[in-house]
């Protein structure tokens, strides 16, 4: 065992899901084990404690998940429970240190970003009840990383981790799984297996699920293919590589037009879904149909207790802010709360935990329940075949109903990536300091009723957090919300999400961005976007 000595690095700060850094950041010496050394040095209960470890299988992750093993044996965590191959997707994570009782574990991943030597690479801390660390915690490893002066980590050889079974490593015992079988098990236990299995047997739904060669392929091999029947076909991309084979792992209408022209063959599948790098994303779509993450959060609450795990209804639901208002609707309808939090899977924790709510979900492709304590790609996705199953309908049908009974939420989100970091900073700045003087002004032909940067007060524990976003929300329906990701690691990216709610279902079929254009009008208008972006347009508009 030895201690090193360190001197810190003043950019260790997590983003909305952990450290996510290029991977030649994370290349510089020192650079993984301070940030891991905040951790284990913050996190006391590790030393004598369960260690869950796995990542999304990118680049780097060979390599620094040995780190991570030699460091927890040498801060003496008594166990290390690590996926075979280093793989763990952030779903089963969750589930494992659930089902096992852990202390805690750690993620390897960037997510949806890209992967390879110029990709991305990230490590975000889960705590003991699965989920990712809390602000609180996370502003500890923080503050941890700025005071280091050594970390402590064990000389040795690599550890095998394609052999199941015990091994150890120093005093440290380590217990390499598969990193399939718990989630899959949860899985089983919660939709209508047989429902589906009969369904895609009859050849009435026929599903094709793109892992993009990110981490789900393994995961949805077990469930599609040879827990439900499905033929080889139903899973592509399947093989987890460390570049993503050159793709973009993130499931969006952006990225997945091979799977769009898959779906639009005569005789191809009629269900098509994916999702992103750690496999918590997920996103569904029918022939010529995306089912927005607004939208299918919204259904999936509405159609709940179609399926065994939620047939008694559902306690509360929750959304992200900038997540569209649907599912509030659904809720109200329903006579059950809707929680707003700030966007990131980390605000649901509490609200989970305290039995407030069953079913939550966010804009960004994230959706899950209090089965584990992450958003859950093929939880999702499952979701929606035992839905399509019960329902007897195809997904494109089960969305226009639940428009023509709920109304629709015309949504859209406009991202300018990699813009310089001082601009979005004055951009939001400046918008913040009108914030005062915007009720009651118009703009894009709207009369504005409210302005507001939004603050959070979680219910369970009282905790604030502000600054989560500008919000516009003009008279009658109609929103806009700017934010800053906190998840991009090149420059600073802008994020504008636009919505208006249409009551009236000859208008359901218009074009998003055409229904839209005066909100968009509006938001040049009240920011100005473009003059502050450097950019005629956004990088991507989904
Ligand atoms: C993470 C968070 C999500 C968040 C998303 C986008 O997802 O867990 O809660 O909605 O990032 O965040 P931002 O808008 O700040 O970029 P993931 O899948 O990247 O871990």
């Amino acid at each position: 065992m030895t201690t090193v000595a360190t001197t810190p690095f003043q950019d260790q700060r997590p983003g909305t899901s952990g450290l996510r850094k290029s991977v030649r950041h994370f290349q510089q010496p020192q650079y993984l084990e301070n940030f891991l050394q905040a951790i284990f040095s913050t996190v006391a209960a590790l030393k004598g404690g369960t260690l869950v470890v796995g990542g999304d299988g990118r680049f780097h992750n060979d390599v620094a998940i040995q780190t991570v093993l030699r460091m927890a044996a040498a801060n003496g965590v008594a166990k290390a429970v690590v996926g075979q191959g280093g793989l763990l997707s952030t779903p089963a994570m969750s589930c494992v240190i659930r089902k096992r009782g852990a202390t805690g574990g750690i993620v390897l991943s960037a997510s949806h970003n890209p992967g390879g030597p110029d990709g991305d690479f990230g490590i975000k801390f889960n705590a003991e009840n699965g989920g990712p660390a809390p602000e609180a915690m996370t502003e500890a490893f923080f503050r941890a990383s700025r005071a280091l002066s050594s970390y402590e980590i064990l000389e040795t050889d690599d550890i095998d981790l394609s052999r199941l079974g015990p091994t150890a490593l120093g005093d440290m015992a380590v217990e390499v799984i598969d990193p399939v079988a718990d989630h899959a098990d949860l899985m089983e236990s919660l939709f209508d297996f047989d429902l589906i299995k009969a369904r895609i047997a009859a050849g009435a739904i026929r599903p094709c699920f793109d892992a993009l060669h990110a981490v789900t392929g393994p995961y949805a091999e077990a469930l599609f293919i040879r827990r439900l029947g499905a033929d080889a076909a139903a899973v592509v991309n399947a093989v987890p590589l460390p570049d993503f084979g050159g793709g973009h792992p993130d499931p969006n209408a952006f990225y997945l037009r091979d799977l769009q022209d898959r779906l639009a063959a005569a005789d191809g599948p009629n269900f098509g879904a994916a999702s992103d790098g750690d496999g918590d994303r997920n996103m569904v779509l029918g022939p010529g149909f995306f089912v927005t993450p607004s939208d299918s959060l919204a259904v999936l609450a509405a159609n709940a207790t179609l399926v065994p795990a939620y047939a008694a209804g559902l306690k509360g639901v929750a959304r992200s802010m900038p997540t569209s208002q649907a599912v509030d609707r659904v809720a109200a309808a329903g006579g059950f709360p809707c929680y707003e939090t700030p966007t990131g899977w980390k605000f649901f924790g509490n609200l989970l935990d305290d039995g407030r709510i069953t079913i939550c979900g966010e804009e960004s492709a994230g959706t899950g329940s209090d089965h584990v304590r992450e958003k859950d790609g093929l939880w999702a996705v499952l979701f929606w075949l035992n839905l399509v199953a019960a329902r007897d309908l195809p997904v494109e049908a089960i969305v226009r109903e639940h428009w023509r009974r709920y109304g629709r939420d015309f949504y859209t989100r406009h991202d300018y990536e990699a813009i310089d970091a001082d601009r979005a900073e004055t951009l939001m700045a400046k918008l913040r300091a009108k914030l005062g003087s915007l009720a009651g002004t118009q703009a894009g032909g709207r009369r504005i009723a409210l302005a507001d940067d939004f603050a959070y007060h979680d219910p369970v524990d009282g905790s604030s957090a502000v600054g989560q976003g500008v919000r516009v929300i003009f008279e009658e329906a109609g929103r806009l919300v700017f934010r800053l990701s906190g998840t991009g690691t090149k420059g600073a990216t802008l994020r504008l999400y636009i919505e208006d709610f249409e009551p009236d279902p000859a208008r359901h079929d218009i074009d998003t961005q055409v229904r839209l254009a005066d909100l968009i009008a509006a938001a040049e208008e009240i920011a100005a976007v473009s003059h502050h972006c450097g950019r005629d347009a956004p990088s991507v508009i989904t």
